[in-house]
């Protein structure tokens, strides 16, 4: 990294206010001490930020093998790919799609735009040198790569009993298994939700590392999330009032709000799960008086509040973005603000939509299915929000544009979609079909990893200092939202023709929707390696990146790029975030500076105060 990022003398460097700038004054966070210690210990949050993009993207590739190797078997009824592990090739895949679930769920999407942008970028947006608690932030990320060896730890379990079965026969196995069995646990199988009794007392051991990891990485979210709401309430420059906040923080700070309020239920639900596993207590196993609904009550608690802390965040990037792309002040700042705060609080009330048909009262059905309905009312209000800025503004669409107005799209249909879901009678059908797979990976899927990957290329140039190919940008968005749609939508007709999910062969009269599905996946995967491409040729080959190349009023616009290690030299004052008019374009330089001279001299004056 270091080496990679020295930026190179500039002739002339000029600061946002249009200012000579000495060559010593660009030493930056990537340049601020070297080795592997100075990033594993490091506590600067920009660090921590990098640190999880590499982490939090390698989960990503993981899952994503997973997902490739799912839809290839699906391609034609009846196996297709080789049986390497587990008794059966259906079994095989059972912990596919477990693992790729679990990994994708726990590992990738939940930490996604918190750990990796908003590490980075909150601090900056607030104008201040870190986040609240630095070694929390620290610890929270050194505990999100433990739990995740647990996950790592079970595939090569897998992996470990499938050799052993190939070179041994039943006898040894089975000698061989008595031994070292506990070291490798293999078969987890369960689905990502560890349903009761099947985990609790089927199936194989790895359900226990399986839970442990997770509650594990609940503590990570937990703490990422009390150290935000720390920062925003603490740290907040003079001028920075509640109602000046930018929406990528409002989107943060509710999701810390159901991060700390509605984990701690997943990993006590866990720990039980855990416990009558190795203890046969009885509170989830029918068999022994426990109740199996009980658990999906408890789990659904977290998980449904967790499809927020999923995608609040990224519905906070559509939000930061798209009044900058339009050059136009971002309309119903309250309402887009406010209405986070409201889908957090709501989405704790609609868990009991999971469960329509688990035998749950009529009334219990009836009343979920209607709150389920008013949680819709604040998703589209940010919907209506969004074209509202576009409306009349000079959009530009760009890479980052691309992606947002993707992510726009498939939230606009998973949403929709949950309607259906949400309304009884359609459910009773429509659940546990490929109906609700194309839902829930149009809202989490598509919408959270559209916009990570918006955010990812509008904060590119901050982050690395470098500014990326725009026409390959471009060209990599419409491959992968295209590809996307082509894997998924599909799926909804699928399901409703009645495809149950979960399934590792079908009918031949369903051969043709998943064909075209998984070629579908098959070119959403190759945007995404161009995606990637994209990003490591800007690290080598970009153009060095201006202060602010879009033009944005927020904070972390004015630090250079990439920002210092204390991140300003001067500390800046804050106005409305999404006042645009403040900056103009400059030809000569090919950058954005503040226009007014006596702004500029009146944030010169301002002392560091922190
Ligand atoms: C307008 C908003 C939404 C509505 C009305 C809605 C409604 C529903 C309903 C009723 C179900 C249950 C379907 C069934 O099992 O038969 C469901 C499933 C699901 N939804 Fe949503 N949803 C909405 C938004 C979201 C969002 C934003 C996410 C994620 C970021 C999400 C993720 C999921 C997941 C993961 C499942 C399936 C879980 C499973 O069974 O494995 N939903 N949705
Ligand atoms: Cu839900």
């Amino acid at each position: 990294m270091s080496v990679i990022n020295t930026p190179p003398p500039v002739a002339n460097p000029t600061d946002i206010y249009g200012q000579p700038v000495s060559n010593e004054k660009l030493d930056n966070y990537l340049t601020h001490g070297k080795g592997f210690l100075s990033w594993a210990l490091t506590l600067d949050h920009k660090r921590i930020g990098i640190m999880y993009m590499v982490g939090v993207l390698a989960t990503f590739l993981l899952g994503g093998i997973f997902a490739v190797l799912l839809r290839t078997e699906l391609i034609w009824a009846g196996q297709t790919l080789p049986h390497l592990i587990a008794d059966t090739w259906t079994s095989q895949y059972n912990q596919m799609f477990t693992l790729h679930g679990a990994v994708m769920t726990f590992l990738f999407i939940i930490p996604a735009i918190p750990a990796i942008l908003g590490n980075f970028v909150l601090p900056i947006m607030l104008g201040a040198k870190d986040v609240a608690f630095p070694k929390l932030n620290l610890a929270s990320f050194h505990i999100y790569v433990l739990g995740s060896l647990f996950f790592v730890w079970i595939l090569v379990g897998g992996l470990v009993n499938a050799a052993m079965a190939s070179y041994m026969n039943a006898a040894e196995l089975a000698i061989w298994m008595d031994n070292w069995g506990w070291l490798f646990p293999y078969g987890l199988d369960t689905g990502w939700v560890f349903y009761t009794p099947y985990s609790t007392s089927k199936t194989t051991a790895a359900v226990v590392p399986a839970t442990i990891g997770v509650f594990i990485l609940g503590f990570s979210s937990i703490l990422t999330g009390l150290n935000f709401i720390a920062s925003i309430h603490m740290l907040r420059p003079k001028g920075m009032t509640w109602f000046r906040l930018p929406l990528f923080a409002w989107a943060l700070y509710a999701t810390a709000l159901i991060q700390i309020l509605a984990t701690p239920v997943l990993a006590i639900t866990l720990l039980l799960l855990a416990a009558e596993r190795l203890l046969q207590i009885g509170i989830f196993d029918p068999a022994l008086g426990g109740d199996p609904v009980l658990y999906q009550h408890f789990f659904w608690f977290y998980s449904h509040p967790a499809v927020y802390i999923m995608v609040l965040p990224a519905l906070g990037v559509i939000s930061e973005t798209i009044g900058v792309m339009c050059r136009k002040h971002i309309f119903g700042y309250n309402f887009i603000a406010l209405s986070s705060v409201a889908i957090a609080l709501f989405g704790f009330l609609v868990w009991g939509h999971h469960m329509f048909t688990s035998g749950q009262s009529a009334l219990a059905n009836a009343l979920f299915s209607l709150i389920t309905f008013s949680v819709s009312i604040p998703s589209a209000v940010k919907v209506f929000n969004w074209l509202s800025t576009m409306y009349g503004g000079s959009i530009r669409l760009n890479t980052v544009m691309y992606w947002v107005l993707g992510s726009i799209l498939v939230f606009t249909i998973g949403g929709l979609t949950g309607l259906h879901l949400g309304t009884l009678s359609t459910d009773i059908h429509l659940h546990d079909t490929y109906f609700v797979v194309a839902h829930f990976h149009y809202v989490m899927m598509g919408t959270v990893l559209f916009s990570l990957v918006a955010g990812m290329y509008y904060w590119w140039p901050k982050i690395f200092g470098v500014m990326f190919h725009e026409g390959f940008g471009k060209l990599a968005a419409i491959v992968t939202i295209v590809g996307f749609n082509l894997a998924f939508f599909i799926q909804f007709i699928l399901g409703a023709q009645g495809m149950p999910r979960r399934y590792a062969s079908y009918e031949p009269q369903y051969e043709i929707y998943h064909q075209i599905s998984t070629w579908g996946a098959f070119l959403m995967g190759l945007g995404l390696f161009l995606v990637l491409g994209n990003w490591l040729h800007s690290i080598w080959y970009g153009k060095k990146a201006p202060a602010n190349p879009w033009g944005a009023n927020t904070l972390e616009w004015q630090t250079t790029s990439p920002p210092p290690h204390d991140n300003f030299k001067q500390a800046p004052t804050a106005g409305d975030p999404y006042d645009l008019k403040r900056w103009r374009w400059e030809e000569s330089t090919e950058e954005w500076v503040l226009k007014d001279d006596a702004v500029r001299s009146e944030l010169q004056a301002v002392k560091p105060n922190h």
